[in-house]
């Protein structure tokens, strides 16, 4: 979408935004501050870190003999494989290692993540919870329950739990295979006469609700769920939202949902344009940044990190460390929060490249985090030289292109520099400053230059 697109969409949404009322997610309509007080810790996050691992980790992008490009996790549908021959097949190829969910909220926190997002079943409908609506759950495959361990393991980290959800189950017997508007592995059998003859939808919807209740109902406090996904045909009234989002809330008052019960990913023009509080917390933009950000609207980006987020044996098309920590950056000074994906192998090991960039975001972030955590998007509009984060009477100047003459200019829109120092510098020696006509300068310090993103702090007086 080009940019004059983006700004009419934007403008759509700001005043649509502005005229709609906090609408009653609970039993009582919750006040705009306390919907404020709800998502501080998420709006504040800024960087989580996003799981996809089930059953199809352990096919590793390849189904009889054939790799597969594109998001692997989709591997029973590529393949067009009936639920019964991928549960068979699947089955012995995932035994998950002792303590693999330690490792995983440890990365998290060395990332500086604040969050972690797991896939607690994707659309091949494989429970990693102890489920007593199936079979086809962790407790019958591994008796254990996965789910326990994860939860577990993010909480003794200090990490908030956030739970993905497909609604889209290819192993539920009761799931649509067409006229749903969404994929199903059979869609590839034209020989099967009619594949829906003896599905309803009300039933799965009724088994869904129920395994929804499992999740929320045991496991003590969860901090995000985030649904997926919806088509333009199936979509809230399918999955009976009102109710489902009731019951999510009955037992987790304080939890934040994103808005895919109702959406598909990346219909970022009509998140905007509809967005509405009452469908979920936040929106999602999939694989990409807004080019403006998503001003008024919580919005978070989630990318992969090669091309697919469930496990491949062959995707080797890693982002660098600086492209993790510039969008990072980039995500913040549009006001957004980062998911970035690891897509672990079947005994729940996370792939060293992915380890080895998670640990230079990570020590870049142990030196600049607090020009991450906790900003604001950019107040003063967009610099060549790089992007800008805020917290009150501060901005964080993030240089990306270092200037020749080590200067850069702010526009401040008003108030005056009152000190200025690099982030790096323990010492915190004073750069020169100074008000000039544009706003302000600040005199950058090359020993302090990051190859990645340097930071300078600016402290700015009303
Ligand atoms: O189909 C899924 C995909 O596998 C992955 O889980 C992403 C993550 O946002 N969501 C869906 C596509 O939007």
């Amino acid at each position: 979408m080009n940019s004059a697109n983006e700004l009419r969409l934007l403008f759509a949404g700001l005043v649509l935004a502005s005229a709609l009322p906090v609408l009653p997610l609970t039993a009582h309509a919750e006040t705009s501050h306390e919907r404020d007080a709800r998502m501080k810790w998420w709006r504040e996050a800024r960087l989580g870190m996003f799981v996809h691992w089930g059953l199809y980790s352990g096919a590793e992008g390849v189904w009889d003999g054939k790799p597969y490009g594109g998001g692997v996790e989709w591997i029973q549908d590529y393949a067009g494989v009936p639920a019964d021959v991928y549960a068979a097949r699947m089955r012995p190829l995932f035994k998950p290692k002792p303590g693999f969910a330690r490792a995983w909220a440890r990365l998290a926190r060395e990332m500086g993540a604040e969050y972690v997002v797991f896939t607690s079943k994707h659309h091949e409908g494989f429970a990693l919870w102890d489920s007593k609506m199936t079979d086809f759950d962790a407790r019958d495959f591994t008796g254990r329950d996965l789910f326990k361990e994860i939860v577990t393991a993010l909480r003794a980290e200090g990490l908030r739990v956030g739970v993905y959800f497909s609604v889209i189950d290819w192993h539920h017997p009761d799931f649509p295979v067409n006229n749903t508007g969404l994929p199903h592995p059979l869609q590839k059998h034209p020989e099967i006469a009619n594949p829906d003859a003896g599905r309803v939808l009300s039933r799965y919807v009724d088994f869904m609700h129920r395994q929804v209740e499992e999740i929320v109902s045991r496991y003590g406090p969860l901090d995000v769920l985030w649904w997926d996904w919806s088509s333009q045909e199936t979509q809230g009234d399918s999955w009976r939202a009102p109710e489902l989002m009731a019951l999510v809330r009955k037992h987790q008052p304080r939890i934040i949902m994103n808005n895919r019960l109702y959406h598909s990913p990346n219909v970022e023009g009509d998140n905007l344009g509809i967005f509405d509080v009452a469908k979920g917390d936040f929106t999602t933009p999939e694989q990409h940044i807004p080019a403006i950000g998503m001003r008024n609207v919580d919005w978070e980006a989630c990318m992969t990190l090669n091309g697919t987020w469930g496990y491949s044996n062959h995707d080797f098309d890693w982002k660098s460390a600086q492209t993790l920590i510039r969008n990072t950056v980039d995500i913040a000074s549009k006001g957004g929060n980062y998911l970035i994906n690891a897509g672990p192998l079947a005994d729940g090991t996370i792939p060293e490249p992915i380890v080895v960039r998670f640990h230079e975001l990570g020590a870049w972030m142990k030196t600049y985090g607090e020009s991450i955590h906790g900003t604001t998007a950019n107040p003063v509009g967009s610099v060549p030289w790089g992007r800008i984060t805020a917290k009150p009477g501060r901005l964080f100047l993030h240089v990306f292109d270092w200037p020749k003459d080590h200067r850069v200019t702010v526009p401040l829109k008003s108030g005056r520099p009152l000190r200025a120092w690099m982030l790096a510098d323990r010492a915190k020696v004073p750069l020169a400053c100074a008000a000039t006509a544009e706003g302000a300068t600040v005199s950058l310090k090359p020993a302090f230059q990051n190859p990645y993103a340097s930071v300078a702090a600016l402290e700015v007086a009303d």
